[in-house]
């Protein structure tokens, strides 16, 4: 492996009891359309992208993500979503939670990454949590939605490294949320 950069993302990590929850959103989906699942350890909502990152500017945001903070409240799922290309169903809050706390949370996650010297990208924050990946045709709209709230119990800076069956995740550092 290439030890001179990393993949890093900041996502909102559940709970292991609310993941179980989100679970029942990926079994659902997973009978309409199949596809590989997310591994209940795996989900997560991602609200910085970063991509491979040379070790000493790392270093930096694993320095930095402590020392910040944000104020957290609970995500809703209310609907199925997919990005075509790489076949993903998601879920994620419906058109009426985005002005909510978590906008905020990114405008404001943006910020910092900004005055460290990272490009915020041009397109719009669209959170959600992956549940499949190359999953199947198959209408979404049709599928019982399961209520739920869940709060998040972490904001993490996470280090990706694909292998063959997925991604594997490591936590490199932890921002603090204030609930
Ligand atoms: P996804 O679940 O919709 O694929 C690690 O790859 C995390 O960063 C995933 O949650 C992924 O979203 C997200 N992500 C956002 N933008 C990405 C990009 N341009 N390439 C890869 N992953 C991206």
């Amino acid at each position: 492996p290439d030890r001179s950069s990393q993949r890093l993302f900041f996502a909102l990590w559940p709970s292991a009891a609310d993941a179980e929850r989100i679970m029942a959103w990926v079994h659902q989906a997973h009978k309409a359309v199949g596809g590989r699942t997310m591994r209940v350890d795996t989900l997560h909502l991602t609200l910085a992208f970063l991509g491979s990152t040379p070790f000493d500017r790392v270093q930096a945001l694993v320095q930095a993500a402590p020392l910040w903070s944000a104020p957290v409240g609970p995500v809703t799922l209310r609907r199925f979503g997919r990005f075509a290309g790489p076949r993903v169903v998601w879920a994620g809050p419906g058109e009426e939670d985005s002005l909510s706390w978590l906008s905020h949370l990114h405008d404001d996650l943006w910020c910092r990454l900004q005055a460290l010297g990272w490009q915020r990208p041009d397109s719009p924050f669209r959170p959600h949590v992956s549940l499949l990946r190359k999953a199947g045709p198959g209408d979404l709209a049709a599928l019982h939605r399961p209520s739920l709230a869940w709060m998040p119990e972490q904001c993490v800076l996470v280090a990706s490294q694909p292998t063959e069956s997925g991604s594997t995740y490591q936590a490199l550092a932890r921002m603090p949320l204030q609930g």
